[in-house]
């Protein structure tokens, strides 16, 4: 008999935890003021780094739905709890409005608290409360008669359901915020990207700090540009010139992309090459918008920099308002820059408030100083770890070759006579981007050369070319001498 009483709380308490649920996406929407996404954030951060990495990178969209699901089902489970909390209280104390009172209350605090958001709170406290009440009173929970119990639980569930519904038309109604819920955050994304990281002392990982990120400015005090002044106008040989605003880019729909850049003029084995996760909005809708006439572009900037291109690169090009989840830093372009992928860094303008397009191609300013910084990057291997543990020898790095992308990373310990694959990271999600290698041995006894070269997605290896950066970018192998 208590048994049968239990099991009908536990089952009307679950649906008000639905209820719950439910209420709070309807005031809340995809935010996070919504009860499920702080759960959905600690099922991320809860589940072994390598399993989210696993699920962002080779499920997808789809393995973040599953995540999602789960977290809702978590998320109801829950409140689910605290209304049975409820339900039993209120068995003891011998008086009914006790039960719903304190699942009200504890679905009110309990969702206050996991969102910090205690008005919006009440979304998930009321609807709790109401359905205690009910299903204490009609529901499923007060019929110890098994068909009027099949009855009532069969209208508890109708009832529940149909709220469901209002309230996911409601919610949707609000909206939510960059990549919404259910999206991986810029944050779950960057966490994803390093578990893949490879394990090598004093090797710099696969997603650069902001603070860390190399930098090229052609002017020694870079621009404050407030996002309220900025502008962005597509001009010259178009349909209709398009103006945006910082509201009406951050009002479209965004993404989030890894990119790497490097700067043409960065030496073989130099610094000037990073990667950040940059979240904005593709340029080729910004094109359309305008209708294009002309085959070349130039892209102007408040600091008076200016780079031409073929149009053609501005279709898959991005224009990034965020870099690894942060409004980008002032010295990265802030309000928004340019990102074209597989091409140099000189062509991502900073900064950037003009796309002018025109027929002819353009020099810019980089290429009227002589150098030709506006195509295709060079396949590029960087020794950059060492490390020495007794005879074992690890040496790492990272390898880049724009959008053709890395297949494979070759290491010689002879001075380039014969050659053995290293290991790389899993690839990162993403057209343009970086992945590390590392190649361990045991060391020969002598001094010895150690060489390192990339193979690009289309079979090529890296050309043993001129190392000198001026004018398109080093080329050649990486070469250091290990001691002995
Ligand atoms: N407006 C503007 N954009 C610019 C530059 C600049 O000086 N001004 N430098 C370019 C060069 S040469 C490179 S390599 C990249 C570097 O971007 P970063 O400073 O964010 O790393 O920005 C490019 N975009
Ligand atoms: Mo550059």
């Amino acid at each position: 008999m208590v048994s049968g009483v239990i099991r009908r709380e536990a089952l009307s308490a679950l649906l008000a935890g639905l209820a719950g649920l439910a209420g709070s996406y309807a005031v809340a929407g995809a935010t996070p003021a919504f009860v499920g996404a702080p759960v959905s954030a600690f099922v991320v951060r809860a589940m072994p780094g390598s399993v989210v990495a696993v699920s962002i990178v080779y499920l997808g969209s789809l393995g973040t739905k599953l995540g999602f699901l789960f977290s809702l089902a978590l998320t109801a489970v829950g409140l689910g709890a605290l209304s049975l909390l409820g339900f039993a209280a209120g068995r003891r104390v011998g008086y009914p409005h006790v039960a719903a009172i304190l699942a009200c209350v504890l679905g009110w605090l309990v969702t206050a608290g996991l969102t910090g958001a205690p008005l919006l709170a009440l979304g998930a406290g009321v609807p709790m409360g109401v359905a205690v009440a009910g299903f204490e009173r009609w529901g499923p929970a007060a019929a110890p008669a098994t068909d009027e119990a099949r009855r009532r639980l069969v209208v508890g569930l109708g009832s529940v359901a149909g709220f469901g519904v209002v309230a996911y038309l409601l919610g949707r109604g609000r909206g939510g915020d960059v990549g919404g819920i259910g999206e991986p955050s810029a944050r779950a994304r960057i966490d994803a990207a390093r578990a893949l990281e490879l394990d090598v002392e004093g090797l710099p990982g696969l997603v650069s700090d902001a603070e860390e990120f190399y930098e090229v400015d052609i002017s020694l005090v870079n621009p404050t540009v407030e996002a309220a002044d900025w502008r962005l106008t597509v001009t010259g040989a178009v349909d209709t010139e398009v103006t945006l605003t910082y509201d009406e880019l951050t009002a479209m729909p965004a993404e989030h992309r890894f990119v790497t850049l490097r700067c043409v003029g960065d030496s073989l084995n130099g610094p000037q090459l990073d990667n950040a996760l940059w979240t904005g909005v593709p340029l080729g809708d910004c094109l359309d918008m305008a209708t294009p006439r002309g085959e070349h572009v130039v892209l102007r900037a408040v600091d008076g920099y200016d780079v031409g291109f073929p149009l053609a690169a501005l279709r898959t090009a991005f224009l990034a308002y965020r870099m690894n989840g942060e409004p980008l830093p002032r010295k990265h372009g802030h309000p928004a820059r340019a990102l074209v992928p597989g091409h140099w860094g000189e062509v991502n303008v900073k900064w950037v408030t003009e796309i002018e397009v025109v027929d002819e191609p353009v020099d810019g300013y980089w290429e009227r100083r002589g150098w030709h910084g506006t195509g295709p990057v060079n396949t590029v291997a960087k020794l950059w770890a060492e490390e020495r543990d007794g005879d074992r020898v690890r040496v790492a790095g990272h390898a880049y070759a724009g959008t053709r992308g890395v297949s494979r990373v070759e290491v010689s310990i002879d001075g380039g006579d014969t050659w053995t694959d290293a290991r790389l990271s899993r690839p990162l999600p993403g057209e343009d981007v970086w992945r590390q290698w590392v190649h361990e041995y045991d060391h020969p006894g002598e001094r010895h050369e150690v060489v390192v070269r990339a193979v690009d997605g289309e079979g090529v290896v890296q050309p043993q070319g001129d190392p000198n950066p001026f004018p398109r970018g080093a080329s050649g192998w990486v070469t250091k001498t290990i001691e002995g």
